[in-house]
């Protein structure tokens, strides 16, 4: 089966087969016990719509529980026309693209403030979006000369994380939740949410991230962006820069002292970039939005200040 329409397959192309895990409140000690778990996972599997359908491991999980795998084929089908994916809707930028925009949209450092909050305490994820050792290659936030980075770490209770978001002036809040436990990522999310919210104006752009989120339900939890698994730290620094500068930097006056924000870092500058021509264009900031010359510039003066 090929195109637009297909099944899945264990053994043969097309054959339907799939296999499924789960565990059941029952125990797995005698041997009668043994085959009524397996019995019930049969039931389960053929009202789920496998069949034929068989037991291929159970095994008991301490004295109460049982878990099983189930193979069998299912007589459903994908079509791939309707399947809908989520586009990036923003620019991947190179580090000095972003601070380069940063500085010239904001003139002053973008403070971003992260946590794991609740009582979470995955904070590799986190970690590896801030850390200046980063992940998948990527240097992290704090590498980058424009953005200031303030770790809370884990189990950061909300009330706090909002107090210290305000005192540090942060721009934007990072917020991981890795466990999904009763749906604790979500009603931790909202209640974040709602905190800043109830704390006034000027509540800064609300981000969170963790491997189970959905990415489409940002509106629902009440944050502004929400990033799924593999994310790199270098997606969240361009997301942020296209979040929060300005959609066209004000013209300015080079300072005399060559610091600040001078023309020739904002000549040629669109921050609202190509992403609206489609994730082709989006993959990579244009030309029309940085100059290279203020990139090679950047990049010079951020090998200067490794060294
Ligand atoms: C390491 C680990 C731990 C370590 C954590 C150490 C630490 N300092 O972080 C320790 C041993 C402490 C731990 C403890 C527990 N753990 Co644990 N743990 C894991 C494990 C093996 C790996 C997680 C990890 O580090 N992934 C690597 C990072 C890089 O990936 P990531 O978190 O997905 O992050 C990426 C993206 O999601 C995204 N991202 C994540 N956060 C954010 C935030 C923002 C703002 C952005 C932009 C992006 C972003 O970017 C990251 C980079 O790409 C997972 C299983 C697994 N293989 O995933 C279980 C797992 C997460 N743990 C689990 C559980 C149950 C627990 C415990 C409850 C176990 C127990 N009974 O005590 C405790 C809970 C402790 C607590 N209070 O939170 C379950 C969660 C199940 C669920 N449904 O929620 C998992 C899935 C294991 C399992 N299969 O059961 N754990």
């Amino acid at each position: 089966m090929t195109g637009q329409i297909i099944r899945p397959y264990g053994d043969t192309t097309g054959d339907g087969r799939v296999q499924l895990s789960f565990t059941l409140p029952i125990p797995f000690g005698t041997p009668a016990e043994r085959a009524r778990a397996e019995g019930a996972a049969l039931q389960l599997a053929a009202k789920m719509g496998l069949a034929p359908a068989m037991v291929v491991h159970a095994k008991g999980m301490g004295p109460d529980f049982t878990f099983c795998i189930v193979y069998g084929r299912v007589s459903h089908l994908v079509d791939l026309s309707e399947v809908t994916v989520l586009e990036r809707e923003f620019p991947l930028l190179s580090s000095a693209e972003v601070n380069l925009r940063i500085r010239s949209g904001l003139g002053r450092k973008l403070v971003v403030v992260g946590a794991c909050i609740g009582t979470d305490a995955h904070t590799v994820g986190i970690d590896a979006i801030l850390n200046v050792k980063g992940h998948s290659g990527e240097k992290g936030l704090e590498y980058y000369r424009e953005i200031r980075v303030v770790n809370l770490g884990s189990q950061v209770d909300i009330g706090d994380l909002v107090a210290r978001s305000k005192a540090e002036g942060a721009d934007a809040v990072l917020v991981s939740q890795v466990v999904t436990q009763r749906d604790a990522h979500l009603s931790n999310s909202r209640k974040m949410a709602d905190a800043f919210t109830a704390a006034g104006p000027g509540r800064p752009l609300l981000v969170v991230g963790g491997p189970r989120f959905d990415q489409g339900m940002a509106a629902e939890l009440g944050v502004d962006r929400i990033f799924g698994k593999g994310t790199t730290p270098g997606e969240v620094a361009s997301y942020l820069v296209h979040a929060l500068t300005p959609a066209r930097a004000p013209a300015a006056t080079p300072s005399p002292n060559g610091n600040g924000p001078g023309s020739a870092d904002l000549e040629g500058l669109n921050p609202d970039g190509p992403a609206a021509d489609g994730p082709e264009s989006a993959d990579r900031v244009s030309a029309a939005d940085v100059s290279a010359a203020d990139v090679s510039a950047e990049t010079s003066r951020a090998a200067q200040a490794a060294r």
